[in-house]
């Protein structure tokens, strides 16, 4: 198995100076402005490194850049997309079964997706549709890691995430249907729903960043009765541009929470391009900064994404603080079923399908002999079967009784009582000394 690479970033501190620019991010090198304004090269101060762990087989290094076309813009991509497609990296710790499990989830997970459009063109979707296409393995096999008594916080492309915490694709279809039986009973017509009784899911906060606080929030309330367990959720390249983001993480990492964030680089927010929205070359980078490690993954393989969320999972269960996963990957579609994402360059697709999650896991499993090619076609054959069944049943089941339309909006005595699945506080908060300071922060998640 090739092995991990660590990247390491070495900063200094000076008196005057500034910080690596991208080009020079890693040399200690730095500069001083003197008083007549000039820049001078000075080497003193304090050196500290830092490490960010890349799982990645693969770095591709292409910028996109934004040019003027007419009277409009384009985007226009720079970099080297020829690049040969390396196998996924082995797992250290997925076996056979659980490896075809999320491999059948990202499929459910992607053919759902394929009937969801479907029933929008019939005009049987209220409201418009989200897809994760490309991204998941990142929704997968992250949500795998989690254990049945955790939480999770999805964000609009994580409908795989909500098939692997126990939604049904039923559930999901009724739900953009805004049927009576979904999960809000035709209250809301896209994603918004979580279940806070059974599966531990929060509901999608469409305010970019909000769930982080949210999911602290449960570690918080967890830890006070003196379990600590591992909370997941997720953050796009252009939502954790938002102050709530900064707020959320940084809470964890002070309060030792048990946060595990999935940064999903897809490289768009909207027509937005990663380029355009941050500095840093990875994201991944931000996590120096709030004290907390940082890890790159390929958010196409799935053996990379889980080993990540396994291990920030475990280091949650051991009360040692959040996580910082960026998964680098690409939104294969638009912002939504409106938008035909006409801004993005065709030879980023191209190199992106090349690398569609599905086939690299496909191809794990064949080539391990994990799975053979007769044993492949019978699962897929079972999750069109599960499909179908679920399609007719969310097609053919009602939409809700008109005189039902006020009910359940607020709350009163009768219509949603919030059990407290908690008792009293068994544990104040994690020592101080239990918190690793800033300068111990070459933490590795071996
Ligand atoms: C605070 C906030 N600002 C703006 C929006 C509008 N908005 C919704 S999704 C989106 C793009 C998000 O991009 P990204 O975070 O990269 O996630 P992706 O759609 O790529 O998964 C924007 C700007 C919002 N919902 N919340
Ligand atoms: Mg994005």
């Amino acid at each position: 198995m090739a092995s991990t690479v660590t990247k390491q970033l070495r900063y200094s501190t000076f008196d005057v100076g500034s910080m690596p620019s991208r080009k020079n991010k890693g040399q200690t090198k730095s500069v001083r402005i003197s008083s007549n304004g000039r820049r001078v090269g000075v080497r003193c101060g304090f050196e500290r490194t830092y490490s960010i762990v890349d799982y990645r087989l693969e770095k591709p290094e292409f910028t996109l850049r934004q040019v003027r076309k007419g009277d409009g813009v384009e985007y226009e991509v720079e970099g080297d997309l020829g690049t040969a497609v390396p196998p996924i990296r082995e797992s250290k710790y997925l076996d056979k079964k659980q490896s075809i499990e999320i491999y059948r989830w990202m499929i459910l997970n992607r053919k759902m997706e394929a009937a969801l459009e479907n029933l929008y063109k019939q005009g049987k979707v209220v409201g418009g549709v989200y897809f994760g296409l490309g991204q998941e393995a990142c929704s997968c096999a992250s949500a795998y890691a989690l254990k049945p008594d955790e939480w999770l916080g999805p964000m609009i492309r994580n409908q795989g995430s909500l098939l692997v915490r126990g939604f049904s694709p039923r559930d999901i279809m009724m739900q953009y249907m805004a049927k009576a039986g979904s999960p809000t009973k035709g209250r809301d017509a896209s994603s918004h729903f979580g279940d806070i009784q059974k599966h531990n899911v929060v509901a999608p906060i469409s305010t970019l960043g909000d769930l982080i606080p949210v999911l602290a929030g449960v570690a918080l309330g967890a830890r006070l009765q003196g379990r600590s367990i591992a909370v997941m959720t997720y953050i796009g390249d252009g939502g954790q541009s938002t102050g709530v983001t900064y707020e959320g993480i940084n809470f964890a990492a002070v309060q030792n929470l048990g946060l595990v964030l999935f940064v999903e680089n897809n490289l768009w927010g909207y027509s937005t391009p990663a380029d355009m929205q941050f500095r840093v070359k990875d994201l991944a980078e931000r996590a120096i900064a709030y004290g907390i490690p940082g890890v790159i993954v390929d958010g196409t393989d799935a053996c990379q994404v889980y080993d990540a969320a396994h291990e920030a999972c475990e280091r949650a269960r051991r009360g040692e603080g959040p996580t910082l996963i960026e998964a680098k990957m690409m939104r294969m579609k638009g912002h939504a079923i409106h938008d035909a994402a006409e801004y993005v360059p065709k030879a980023l697709l191209k190199y992106w399908r090349e690398r569609d999650p599905i086939t690299r896991l496909e191809n794990y499993l064949l080539n391990r002999k994990w799975l053979t090619p007769a044993e492949n076609r019978e699962l897929i054959a079972s999750v069109d079967q599960q499909l179908e069944a679920d399609r007719e049943f969310a097609v053919n089941s009602p939409m809700p009784a008109p005189e039902s339309a006020a009910a359940g909006v607020y709350c009163n005595d009768d219509c949603h009582k919030i059990k407290p699945k908690y008792s009293k506080p068994k544990v104040r908060s994690t020592s101080r000394s239990a918190v690793p300071h800033a300068s111990e922060l070459a933490v590795h998640l071996k």
